[in-house]
């Protein structure tokens, strides 16, 4: 059974690699995306480590001349998604790459500790030595550029401006920041997302309606950062971002030190420094004693948004909780999100009134996610409920598929959700079941 599972997921990630890089899933996300790439590249590392390289290679390739990477890289000429490369129109930007059309945003910086994973996973550690020789500066770089650009007051929290950089694009969290737009212009657009997939199980046209207006700011200012933190009515602290952010620094760290600890001294102490910030912001800021677990900053509103979501529990993964608070975030998770009528982890509290169990990132399960719960449940010992995790995504992928998001109640026969075929399902599945061997 395992087998033929893992036969299908290398089938998946193969069909979905287009030579250079792997689209996330066909017709419905027909580009190159960050932190899918990332995920895509650990499953590949345990079928062809040539191709794990060539996808974080293609990612880097479009990293623009301040250090930023972007969230969608158009490589090829394709006309199933909105909104497309012309709409963004990431050469507003004078440092964006040239040659090459992007977003003008970005997504969770999970290159480096990627990196980190597929030194761990590569038989042949020269290669891979001199394969990250060769562009941890560049990761390096794209640190520098969010501790300078996306942290205004120097707390060591970074922000996302647009809800596409979260990686959780229409959490409930969301709608606390949707509630103070006012007035905003009523975009004409065509929808494509909803031609692939049951639009009950996607965002609704007044959240795209919304998604288009930060975007239409950010144009406005040619996507300048400094402007953005001054003038977009989104301005987030999240949770997720800013700990695979710092996971990613202490990934860098442990690199540089393989690498050549002497050569790299400055930069490991910057990373240092930068992660410690972090950490500490994090506990002193995000953390919210009463939910228990990690929240969102709205720094528009100058408030926290109370809500609990899988994001809440990514700091784990960065080792960002002391033990006792860590805890604390295993009996929520346990109380909020799990239970035996459950699969481990909704993208949203179920006791709460706007859990929505087919809904996108509304309450279904994401596979990545749960990776990364997984490895944060695994660091903290709890390793009843880090197996629990991992088994469910197995079993979801078993009985439904490979699809992109799952129903999580046990009780839903169909639990299959959003596109099929899904890239990093196939892959973070394959490193599931290949953990042991690395
Ligand atoms: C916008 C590609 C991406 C993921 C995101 C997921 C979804 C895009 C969309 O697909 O977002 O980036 O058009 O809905 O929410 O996490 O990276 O798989």
């Amino acid at each position: 059974m395992t087998n033929s599972l893992q036969q299908s997921a290398q089938q998946i990630l193969l069909n979905n690699n287009q030579g250079k890089f792997t689209i996330p899933c066909e017709n419905l996300y027909p580009f190159q995306w960050h932190w899918d790439s990332g995920f895509i590249a650990l499953g590949l590392a345990h079928i062809d480590m040539e191709k794990a390289i060539t996808e974080i290679e293609t990612l880097l390739s479009s990293q623009w001349e301040n250090g930023f990477i972007p969230h969608i890289v158009f490589h090829n000429k394709v006309d199933s998604y909105f909104p497309n490369a012309d709409f963004h129109h990431s050469a507003l930007h004078p440092e964006a790459i040239k040659g090459l059309k992007t977003t003008g945003m970005t997504q969770p910086p999970v290159t480096g500790f990627v990196l980190k994973h597929l030194y761990d996973i590569a038989e042949d550690k020269t290669e891979i030595k001199n394969f990250i020789k060769s562009k941890i500066d560049q990761v390096y770089f794209s640190h520098q550029y969010l501790y300078n650009n996306r942290d205004p007051e120097q707390e060591g929290l970074v922000y996302i401006y647009h809800n596409w950089e979260s990686g959780t694009d229409n959490s409930p969290v969301w709608d606390e920041v949707w509630k103070h737009f006012k007035n905003i212009p009523k975009y004409e657009f065509t929808r494509k997302d909803t031609t692939h997939v049951d639009a009950d199980q996607r965002p609704s046209d007044e959240e795209y309606n919304m998604y288009i207006h930060i975007i239409e700011v950010a144009k406005k200012y040619n996507y300048n950062d400094q402007k953005i933190a001054e003038h977009s009515p989104f301005l987030i602290q999240d949770p997720l971002f800013n700990a695979i952010l710092s996971q990613s620094n202490q990934a860098l760290i442990e690199l540089y030190s393989i690498l050549d600890e002497t050569e790299n001294l400055t930069k490991i102490k910057q990373l240092k420094t930068w992660d410690e910030t972090t950490k500490q912001a994090m506990n002193t800021k995000l953390f919210d004693e009463e939910l228990g677990t990690y929240v969102h900053y709205d720094m528009r509103q100058k408030t926290h948004i109370r809500m609990r979501t899988s994001s809440s529990f990514v700091p784990l993964f960065a080792g960002i909780p002391d033990k006792q608070r860590a805890e604390q975030m295993l009996e929520t998770l346990e109380t909020n999100f799990g239970g035996d009528n459950y699969y481990l982890c909704a993208s949203f509290d179920r006791n709460h009134p706007k859990f929505q169990p087919k809904k996108y990132w509304r309450g279904p399960v994401w596979i990545n996610l749960n990776w990364l719960l997984y490895h944060g449940l695994k660091r903290y010992g709890f390793l009843k409920m880090a197996t629990q995790v991992k088994n469910d995504s197995i079993d979801l992928i078993q009985n439904n598929g490979f699809y992109e998001y799952f129903d999580p109640r046990k009780s839903e026969s169909n639990a299959a959700c959003g596109g099929k075929n899904f890239s990093w399902s196939a892959a973070l599945l394959l490193d599931f079941l290949n953990e042991n061997n690395t």
